[in-house]
């Protein structure tokens, strides 16, 4: 009998990132990473999220932490292992599109700074807006560009648009693809079906990530392990399952002894899991970790909506003391959402198409007022959508202005030297310019804050307006 072809699945660990974005609303500090890195990059794994999405803002904003300082502290202790981040692309990681200068100056920082593999993915999945952001990482010598696919369900969403998408994305010169499911909606045998398409439509290696929200998250991993996944996106169990990843050292038991054996080793695993549970256990106990994001969510099945997208909903109705209307809005994101042409729901478009279809449902009529988000996504300026929006809405939004259809950040000048202007003396290194241009308020308070650490004195007698500081 012919010896079945060996094909190790590599693992991505995101322990240090989605996981703890996911269930604990990114708080993990610094100094609870440092102690366990060293294991860690002794496992094998493929590669270490740590960085992007949400921690940035979180950094700066609730632990008062340089994200920069983080990047370089893991850097260090992490000596052989990729360290990857997570980038929205034109975004950047913040919310709005920001021009290429400040796209390309981010790429060369976070790649300086200890940054291996940039997941790049866009709301709309208009490659225009990861362009700038693929040609900047390819720039960089050691450095790996990814592009993500922000995974959703609808007519439009064939195999043939996933697999004519991977192909532009191998076109791009891409490193590596990846699916990235932030709803858990894609389930086992889809599984099965997309990564045997994408497999025939790229030469490039497949990655997947998902959220073990609905409930489904292992079983789709199998099933996407045997139709020739390259790497899966897991968490180490304290901090898996529910709306974060499956648990790393299930993954790697499960195909332990099969041609996909990760070959890591449980014993170093165990290390790391016991490293983190009492750290779990604290989070649990200060009620930073809710036990219901632990569960398994359903609605995100049936509504085919992100959890995250859920639970803002809920809030936006109990701030207008309209809880009744949950699921009168429920019913009519799937309309907001055709009527903006079916976009991916991931941010920022999740909280557009919500934020509108709470408008259309408290108001009690459509339309009646239309968010300044949503007529840009019909003005074209968060790109091209998968289906053409309603033409109607678009000329109630828009009157005369004709909607543009080139790439969105062509409208926008370069913006680095406004942005060191406005900075002035609060700037300590190249890097702070970034974490200004990101979050401005944030980060100034956040260098003000820092400054008051080393003077002593008090951060409120900063003058921002001069760019002066407390000596
Ligand atoms: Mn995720």
């Amino acid at each position: 009998m012919a010896e079945i072809q060996k094909k190790p699945v590599k693992i991505m660990e995101t322990i240090l990132r989605d996981a703890h974005q996911s269930l604990i609303a990114t708080r993990m500090p610094t100094e609870e990473m440092l102690p366990i890195i060293e294991k860690m990059d002794e496992v094998g794994y493929h590669a270490v999220e740590c960085w992007g999405g949400a921690t940035f803002d979180a950094c700066l904003r609730f632990l008062k932490e340089d994200p920069w300082e983080r990047l370089r502290k893991l850097r260090a202790g992490f000596k052989k292992t990729k360290l990857q981040m997570l980038f929205r692309g034109q975004n950047i990681l913040g919310y709005r599109p920001y021009a290429d200068d400040v796209v390309e100056y981010f790429v060369r920082k976070s790649v300086e700074n200890g940054i291996d593999i940039i997941r790049i993915f866009d709301c709309m999945n208009d490659l225009r807006n990861l362009e700038s952001c693929v040609r900047a990482a390819k720039k960089e010598e050691h450095a790996e560009a990814q592009v993500a696919l922000s995974y959703t369900l609808g007519d439009s969403y064939t195999l043939d648009y996933w697999m004519k998408k991977a192909k532009a994305i191998e076109e791009m010169g891409a490193d590596s693809i990846c699916i990235k499911d932030m709803a858990g909606l894609l389930l086992p045998y889809r599984a099965t079906e997309l990564i045997t398409a994408l497999k025939e439509s790229t030469d490039l290696p497949v990655e997947l990530h998902t959220h073990y929200t609905s409930g489904v998250a292992s079983m789709t991993y199998l099933k996407a392990v045997e139709a020739g996944v390259d790497i899966i996106d897991t968490a180490m169990s304290p901090f898996a399952l529910g709306t974060s990843q499956p648990a790393t050292e299930v993954m790697v038991e499960t195909f332990r002894g099969t041609p996909y054996d990760t070959g890591l080793s449980l014993r170093k695993l165990e290390e790391v899991a016991d490293y983190f549970r009492p750290y779990r256990d604290q989070c649990l106990k200060d009620g930073l970790l809710n036990p219901t994001n632990l569960g398994v969510n359903i609605k995100t099945l049936v509504y085919q909506v992100p959890g995250g997208m859920l639970s803002n909903l809920t809030s936006q109705l109990a701030t207008q003391h309209a809880e009744d209307k949950f699921y009168e809005v429920l019913e009519e994101v799937p309309n907001v959402r055709k009527d903006l042409g079916n976009p991916p729901l991931v941010t920022p478009s999740s909280q557009i198409v919500g934020t509108q279809a709470v408008f259309n449902v408290v108001m009690g009529e459509r339309y009646k007022m239309i968010t300044k988000e949503t007529k840009d996504v019909l003005a074209g300026r968060y790109g091209e959508t998968t289906d053409p929006v309603n033409p109607d809405l678009q000329k109630k939004a828009l009157g005369d202005e004709e909607p543009i259809t080139h790439r969105p950040a062509d409208d926008i000048a370069p913006e680095l030297e406004t942005l060191e202007k406005e900075l002035g003396a609060y700037k300590e290194q190249d890097e702070d310019v970034l974490s200004y241009a990101l979050f401005p308020q944030v980060a100034m308070d956040y260098f003000k804050y820092r400054d008051a650490q080393k003077t002593g004195m008090d951060a409120s007698k900063a003058d921002t307006e001069n760019g002066a500081y407390p000596v």
